[in-house]
């Protein structure tokens, strides 16, 4: 790059004659707002729910009567740890890396059985919040201090095809179902991913919600609190805070619909009049005519055919599936093919 400024041979400052000056780098959040915004049908990535406040509101979900898949795979964890752990082939020590591992909580239950049975491995979780791996690595010290932590920081597809191999072999673990939340192609790259940087002894265990009766679904994505509407309104506030917008939040209404052909749970904010919205760190405005709508999330219901074909495509074979009482949800685990 060239430089700002220089000390030249007398010793005086010259400056550089680059004009115009570097832009500031946009944030990836406005980058992905300008072009999810400009688009058609506009849309917003989910990830982008997660800030402090949504990750709040999540938690709150997660507790909600009507939103079974926590419950359902806390149910699985729970009781079927000795089967999950008499599924795995080591006899030797192993790592147990986790993908988006947030609060932990319900992998803490595999955790305590294997720790219960002296087994010899390591806990790898990997999240993008350093606060959240730092309190998760508090929290197991408290309730597990046999336990192995490592904790990595970072996006997962950088971490892990930056992590450096120990020669053990990996049990991979991507729970609460947050791959029902990519579209088809961005599944089958994550999935792909995974299977790049696994050897032939590693596993994948894998959280599916099912689905089930059509009507079960529907109320978990629009509970009768409007807990997931603020869920998605908190998008609006942060797109206001971050990048100095001026949504009106009273101006956009939720929506969310479950098609039980395809298993597809839409999610989408609504824009309740014609309007302009300004963004100030972008400069820019973006028009909404009536009605007009921001697609923000889809939340993928599963068929097991569906789950053996989606390990197909991604290199696998599905071993064998662990299911909750009410088989709403599967833990799915998965070899190499
Ligand atoms: C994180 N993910 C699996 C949740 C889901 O069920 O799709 C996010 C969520 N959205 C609305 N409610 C919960």
């Amino acid at each position: 790059m060239a430089p700002i400024n220089y000390l030249n041979s007398n010793h005086t400052l010259t400056l550089s004659t680059t004009f115009p000056p570097p832009s500031i780098k946009e944030s990836p959040f406005a980058t992905d707002v300008r072009e999810g915004l400009s688009a058609v049908p506009k849309s917003l990535s989910s990830k982008y729910f997660y800030d402090d406040a949504g990750s709040r509101i999540f938690q709150q979900i997660m507790e909600l009567p009507e939103y079974y898949p926590t419950r359902a795979e806390m149910e699985i964890l729970t009781r079927q740890p000795a089967d999950i752990a008499a599924a795995l082939p080591y006899r030797k020590p192993f790592n147990i890396i986790e993908l988006g591992a947030g609060d932990g909580l319900k992998t803490k239950e595999l955790l305590k059985y294997l720790v219960g049975q002296q087994a010899d491995f390591t806990y790898m979780p990997i999240d993008i919040s350093g606060e959240a791996m730092q309190q998760l690595e508090g929290k197991l010290a408290e309730t597990l201090p046999g336990l192995k932590v490592k904790t990595l920081v970072g996006d997962y597809f950088e971490v892990l095809n930056n992590l450096d191999s120990d020669g053990r072999p990996n049990l991979y673990l991507f729970l609460g179902g947050n791959i029902g939340n990519y579209e088809k192609d961005g599944a089958i790259n994550l999935l792909r991913m995974i299977r790049n940087v696994m050897q032939a002894d590693g596993r994948l265990l894998t959280g599916f919600d099912l689905r089930k009766n059509p009507r079960i679904i529907q109320e978990a994505y629009d509970d009768a609190a409007g807990v997931t509407r603020a869920f998605n309104l908190n998008l609006l506030t942060r797109m206001n805070r971050e990048l100095g917008a001026d949504f009106f939040l009273d101006q956009f209404d939720f929506y969310s619909f479950y098609n039980p052909r395809n298993g597809e749970v839409r999610s989408m904010l609504v824009s309740l009049s014609e309007q302009d919205v300004y963004f100030k760190s972008l400069n820019q405005s973006v028009h909404f005519q009536k009605n007009e709508l921001i697609h923000t999330e889809l939340s993928k219901k599963y068929t097991l055919t569906e789950i053996d074909a989606l390990a197909a495509e991604s290199g696998f074979v599905v071993e064998r599936n662990f299911f909750d009482s009410q088989h709403y949800f599967t833990d799915s685990l998965w070899q190499c093919d």
